[in-house]
């Protein structure tokens, strides 16, 4: 069904005489109203129905999303995907019934996984009768990859607003290596909502600062200002003047006074579009609840449904048919389809004939553009992947990580991506030729200078991502609490990111504990969809990169170490390929079946191996199990996992510079595990590792006691 010939669906019995109020409605109000007001009332009904949800928001901006998709976005319903699309971002995620509203309204359609046009709707009004529903293409939060036409998965907070930035980043970027004189193939702007939750929190004050310094002047956000969160107005709590703050940010900053104005909301998108040098805050006044006679301008209008009464007089101060549900009065469809419909499918009509003559003109960077939507890669993106000769000296994990970075950053020309002011230090730098830094006056520069923001950073790789490049961000292990929560939104919404994490252990030593990993590890290795890789050896980092690269749908934080490991001799010990199945068999008594298997990940791996050339000179038949990833090993076949880790063997040591925590998955309980129980210390690391028991000896101790049978 064509966006705009959908009928009014009303299901029986909901509303008596659909006729008569449709006709009661065209006489009342001129179509724009009934708009905005289906917008409003589609939230009002569904909230009511799923008995939960968040009325106020969508009943206070129906003007400003309106406004946004009918007259100001370049936006093709029918193809929702079109790189050259202006991107909306609702980082207020809880009023997600004006996304849903609006993505039925408008007509989008649906997408799948592998980025086939689907022709069906992305949201139908079924869908939004089952709002919160299992299964509902209406969830409580917008979804990335669950709804298409959702750019990117909000609810927390700030982060809707922090990958915004992301992907305006990323228009820059496209823009500057692909546009030709003639050619503006990417010429998007990004839009972001949010609220005083998201102004609120820390993320988007470093995301606004590090937009302000980039001047991205293709980065709207609107901020709901309506003073009310849950627990009130915002005079308990958040009373700091947002526009000398964002003026501060060197921002542009737009009031309009009154959210329904929708001819003043428009001549504010368009002062965004004509300012340069600044991104654009438009301060938007509004009254949360708008039209519930008893609880507008109310926290009550926030999270809980309006309630059988409120809802009949908050339709009939719209002059909204009282008994109607779920209603989209004749003609509605119709002005969104000439609306956005029409514009958009000009739009992306011309882009693609552009695009077309481009191809001839540009084939290798037309073929560059193609590949990158679908998250592919140039043939030989691994050419010049380095072999590292066995070194007992070895290679510090973080060198070793740069050398290859280094290398897939020339053969692949969209992975870019940076540090959180540690570039130096987490070897992240690209010091190619022509790789620059990016910067405002550089946008075509590989190396982002997040500054000292973990949070935004990982969000805004997350937005780097969802505008199809291969985006990175690093930082010290330890920090990477301070971007976690954007590193779970990306596991969340499948995107191939790559955050990489060095001083991943006690390596940082004389730092002391407040830079030494102990818990994270785990913490990620609880993360659905993560994939957590810390490879032992220069060979292994390789071999993880190799791995990392493949991946289309899956976030990696690769950890790496500080200090040289040695590398290992591949003649002697496997393969490092074995790093594609989490775990493998490094090392293996001569003859005989292994009795006793130790299992290490990292810089631990070289002590395992240490310790099983004791036991074997003692005769005692050890294995070695390099476990740079459980995420991996746990997808791989139970007939692999049993090769590997036999279940007949039990006598099992694992070690790991972190916390033991969970580690009794893979040793058992008669196993034993050598980690950390507490904090570090600020020592040099050969004290350390001899104080909390990372040394070969230790290990063999532990081993031969679990042969004898001993309990710790
Ligand atoms: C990081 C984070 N903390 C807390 C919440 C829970 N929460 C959801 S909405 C909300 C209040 C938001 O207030 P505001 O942004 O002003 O939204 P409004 O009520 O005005 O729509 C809170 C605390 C959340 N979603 N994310
Ligand atoms: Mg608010």
């Amino acid at each position: 069904m064509i966006a705009g010939t959908q009928p009014s669906l009303v299901s029986g019995g909901e509303i008596e005489n659909k006729s008569k109020a449709n006709s009661n409605l065209m006489n009342k109000e001129n179509v724009v109203q009934l708009a905005i007001n289906t917008i409003r009332t589609l939230s009002i009904d569904a909230v009511q129905q799923a008995k939960s949800g968040h009325p106020g928001t969508p009943m206070a901006l129906a003007p400003l999303i309106y406004t946004m998709w009918n007259r100001v976005m370049q936006y093709d319903p029918a193809d929702p995907i079109w790189p050259n699309r202006d991107r909306f971002v609702l980082s207020n995620g809880h009023a997600s019934m004006l996304l849903w509203s609006i993505l039925h309204l408008t007509g989008v359609r649906a997408v799948d996984a592998e980025y086939e046009r689907l022709g069906e709707p992305a949201v139908t009004l079924d869908e939004i009768r089952r709002f919160r529903q299992l299964g509902s293409k209406a969830p409580g939060h917008p979804e990335y990859r669950w709804v298409s036409g959702v750019e990117t998965t909000t609810g927390p907070l700030g982060q809707g607003v922090a990958t915004a930035v992301g992907m305006a980043i990323a228009q820059k970027w496209l823009a500057n290596r692909y546009n030709q004189p003639g050619f503006d193939l990417f010429k998007y702007n990004v839009y972001a909502v949010c609220g005083d939750g998201c102004l609120m929190e820390g993320i988007s004050s470093e995301a606004a600062s590090l937009a302000g310094h980039l001047g991205l002047d293709n980065l709207c956000w609107v901020f709901d200002n309506n003073h009310i969160t849950i627990e009130g107005n915002t005079n308990i709590a958040f009373t700091e003047d947002v526009a000398a703050r964002f003026l501060a940010y060197k921002w542009n900053v737009l009031r309009v006074g009154d959210a329904n104005d929708v001819g003043q909301i428009e001549r504010a998108f368009q002062t965004f579009r004509q300012t340069k040098g600044r991104p654009t805050l438009i301060i938007l006044d509004s009254h949360i609840g708008y039209g519930a006679p008893h609880k507008q301008d109310t926290a009550e209008a926030h999270g809980e449904p309006l309630g059988e009464e409120e809802v009949r007089l908050a339709k009939r101060s719209y002059g909204w048919p009282e008994d109607a549900k779920f209603f989209v009065p004749d003609g509605v469809y119709a002005h969104f389809n000439q609306g956005i419909g029409a514009r958009g499918k000009v739009a992306r009509d011309e882009w693609r004939t552009l695009f077309s003559v481009y191809h001839r003109k540009f084939p290798a960077l037309a073929a560059e553009i193609e590949l990158m939507q679908k998250r592919e890669f140039p043939n030989e993106w691994d050419r010049n992947l380095p072999v590292f000769p066995a070194d007992s000296k070895g290679l510090a994990g973080r060198e070793a990580s740069g050398k290859v970075l280094n290398i897939l950053a020339q053969n692949i020309p969209w992975l870019i991506g940076g540090s959180a002011d540690l570039g130096p230090s987490n070897k992240t730098t690209l010091t190619f030729e022509g790789a620059g830094h990016f910067q405002a006056s550089n946008p075509g520069g590989r190396n982002m200078h997040f500054g000292i923001r973990e949070h935004a950073m990982a969000a805004i790789v997350n937005g780097l991502s969802l505008s199809k490049l291969r985006g990175f961000g690093a930082s010290f292990f330890v920090f990477i609490d301070y971007a976690r929560p954007s590193v779970r939104l990306s596991a969340l919404m499948e995107l191939p990111t790559l955050f990489i994490f060095s001083h991943d252990a006690l390596g940082d030593g004389e730092d002391g504990p407040t830079h030494q990993p102990v818990e994270h590890l785990a913490s990620l290795r609880a993360i659905p969809g993560l994939v957590t890789l810390r490879p032992g050896d220069a060979n292994e980092v390789v071999e993880a990169y190799r791995y990392i690269m493949k991946l289309r749908h899956k976030p990696t934080v690769l950890v790496l170490s500080r200090q040289p490991l040695p590398t290992l001799d591949r003649s002697r010990y496997a393969r490092a390929s074995g790093v594609a199945q989490g775990a493998y068999v490094l090392a293996d008594p001569p003859s005989g079946k292994p009795e006793v298997i130790l299992i290490a990940s990292g810089s631990e791996v070289i002590l395992a191996v240490q310790a099983h050339e004791k036991l074997l000179s003692e005769g005692i038949r050890s294995r070695v199990v390099s476990m740079p990833s459980w995420d991996i090993f746990e997808h791989q076949t139970q007939g692999y996992q049993n090769r590997v880790l036999p279940p007949e063997v039990q006598a099992r040591v694992a070690i790991e510079q972190a916390s033991t925590f969970g580690w009794e998955r893979y040793v058992g309980v008669k196993g034993r595990v050598i980690g950390m129980h507490t904090f570090g210390a600020s020592a040099p690391l050969k004290e350390l590792q001899k104080k909390f028991g990372f040394e070969p000896d230790q290990i063999v101790v532990a081993a031969k006691e679990l042969l004898q049978g001993k309990e710790t």
